[in-house]
């Protein structure tokens, strides 16, 4: 089992729980993952705290209390360690570990994992809860090494965090990351410069303390509350569904623009929903990306300024970014914004970045230039399935997968909240404890049958891969160069790795399982 965020603990703890050995493993020295790593300043989940947790233990979910709208980064690490705890998990991982590798034996239906200790273990099943967004990605750029300031990647902030007064600060990528650490940057440094190379749609979080009542209300039925959130396509934002939702062009322009005004007073990422064809038809899209250009016109003062951060490709096939007073940060007079969409970087220099003729003078170089995202940390590992046929060959075409849970020729490994599953586009916690519970249940059939190996078919898989992309090609979503195409690191294919729509893919999961693990060939050794 490799992994010891959301995905790893419960996994560990799920089959600990009924009495199976698991060796853990964890690159970092603790449990947390995502929120072990990501500590830049303002990190903070764009999912609501209420929804973000796990919902497999009724008491757990009861006695955690949540204290913002959305849970700021030490807070969903101190549940994590709280869980870790609670549930006795740490004793099951071996921290400070990689996973360098892991090579299929057929002859005994068992896998060989190598780690960096020079140690072999070996499993009769490996388990990936490897994340989707946990191998960073630093752009290649020419004189890097030459910096004389820190360099530093949101995705890997020093766990003592870092002192910027009297510093001027460059930050490479506006994406989640970058959006939601622009702000306190530019608090915390003496001068901050934003190297910009697709302006960003961002909708306000309105984030706020939660009240003891709203709590109360959610805590008094949470199953209630989940079965509603794992109704939703994403399985989140039930308290804002609206099934009156309509098409843009059912409503004439006054009730359009009340609509999305609605929702962005609420904020979130649920102003997405304003209509429902709001990221199928162009138009409709166009509609709503156009009032989010004319919001930051209202906030941004410099007109020029205003015009460099408008985005212009369909909103929200990049994922959509909710933020806290990020436009209003282009107003300070410490911060500056470099168009480098039109002017690429150059190089860096000793003394910071060039862009076009000019050296933007820097001291602390901050990358939040996301990740090598879904593929990143299994396709940096040696894995070799069946005949040792290596992942890298297997996945050159871009990630093939039977639900998003397994590989053909890797039989007996799974990937939790992998490529073709609905992963990032879905409350994370909830899609993980589907696959969580899915493996299990599988693990458990094969004791219960005398089988040894499981492993998805070439033709369930080639199908599975074609299903993920006709879905999203029913939608705007694969139309701008987003990490879900895998579009934001030089070279890697273009494909559409997640699955839209969660309700549906559960239920296929669940088909699957009861027709006898359809599409995958289980037998004995
Ligand atoms: P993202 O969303 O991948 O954003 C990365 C940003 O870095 C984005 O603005 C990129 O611009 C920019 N970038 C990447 N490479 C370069 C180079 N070479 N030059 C300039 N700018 C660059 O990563 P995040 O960490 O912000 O967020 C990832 C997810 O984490 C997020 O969606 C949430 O789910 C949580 P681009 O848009 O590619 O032009």
């Amino acid at each position: 089992m490799v992994g010891a965020g959301f995905a790893g603990m419960y996994m560990v703890h799920k089959l600990r729980s009924s009495g199976y050995t698991v060796q853990g493993f964890e690159a970092g020295d603790d449990v947390g993952g995502t929120w072990y790593w990501n500590r830049y300043p303002g990190a903070r989940c764009d999912v609501e705290s209420m929804e973000y947790s796990y919902q497999f233990d009724a008491e757990l979910q009861q006695e955690w209390t949540w204290s913002e709208r959305y849970a700021p980064q030490p807070e969903i690490l101190s549940y994590l360690n709280h869980v870790a705890d609670r549930f006795d998990l740490r004793q099951h991982f071996r921290f400070e570990t990689r996973v360098l590798g892991a090579k299929y034996d057929e002859s005994q239906d068992r896998w060989h994992v190598g780690t960096n200790d020079g140690q072999e273990t070996t499993a009769r099943f490996l388990i990936m809860a490897t994340g989707c967004l946990s191998s960073t990605n630093t752009p290649d750029i020419a004189g890097l090494d030459s910096f004389a300031g820190d360099v530093l990647h949101t995705g890997r902030w020093p766990h003592d965090g870092v002192d910027l007064a009297d510093k001027r600060v460059g930050i490479i990528g506006t994406g989640s990351s970058g959006v939601q650490t622009i702000p306190v940057l530019a608090e915390q440094s003496d001068h901050l410069t934003v190297f910009q190379r697709t302006a960003q749609y961002t909708i306000p979080a309105r984030n706020r303390r939660l009240h003891q009542t709203e709590v109360e209300d959610v805590k008094a039925d949470y199953p209630a509350f989940r079965a509603g959130n794992n109704a939703m396509p994403g399985a989140y934002g039930f308290p804002y569904v609206a099934d009156d939702r309509f098409s843009a062009f059912d409503l004439t322009a006054e009730q359009q623009h009340e609509e999305l005004e609605r929702r962005w007073q609420v904020g979130g990422t649920t102003f997405m929903w304003a209509f429902s064809d709001a990221i199928i038809d162009p138009a409709a899209n166009e509609i709503v990306a156009e009032f989010v250009r004319a919001k930051i016109g209202e906030v941004v003062h410099d007109s020029e300024t205003a015009a460099l951060l408008s985005p212009e490709h369909v909103i929200g096939c990049k994922r959509i970014v909710v933020d806290t007073n990020y436009f209003e940060t282009f107003n300070r007079d410490n911060v500056a914004l470099v168009d480098v969409g039109t002017t690429p970087i150059t190089e860096i220099t000793a003394a910071g970045v060039r862009v076009g003729d000019t050296v933007h003078d820097i001291d602390t170089l901050v990358f939040a230039t996301g990740f090598d995202a879904m593929t990143g940390t299994v396709m940096r590992m040696d894995l070799q399935g069946r005949n040792g046929q290596r992942i890298q060959d297997s996945w050159a075409a871009g990630p093939r997968t039977y639900l998003g849970l397994a590989v053909p020729d890797f039989p007996n490994m799974f990937t939790i909240s992998g490529p073709g599953s609905p992963s990032v586009l879905t409350n994370m916690v909830a899609s993980i404890e589907q696959h969580v519970e899915w493996i299990f249940d599988c693990i458990v059939h094969m004791k219960d049958q005398g089988r040894t190996s499981i492993e998805a078919t070439e033709d369930a898989s080639d199908n599975w891969v074609l299903h993920v992309n006709s879905v999203a090609d029913q939608t705007l979503f694969p139309s701008c160069n987003s990490w879900y195409l895998g579009a934001n690191v030089p070279g890697k294919t273009r494909v559409f790795m997640p699955l839209l729509g969660f309700p549906p893919y559960v239920e296929r999961c669940n088909a699957v399982a009861a027709a006898g693990y359809q599409g995958f060939k289980l037998s004995s050794v």
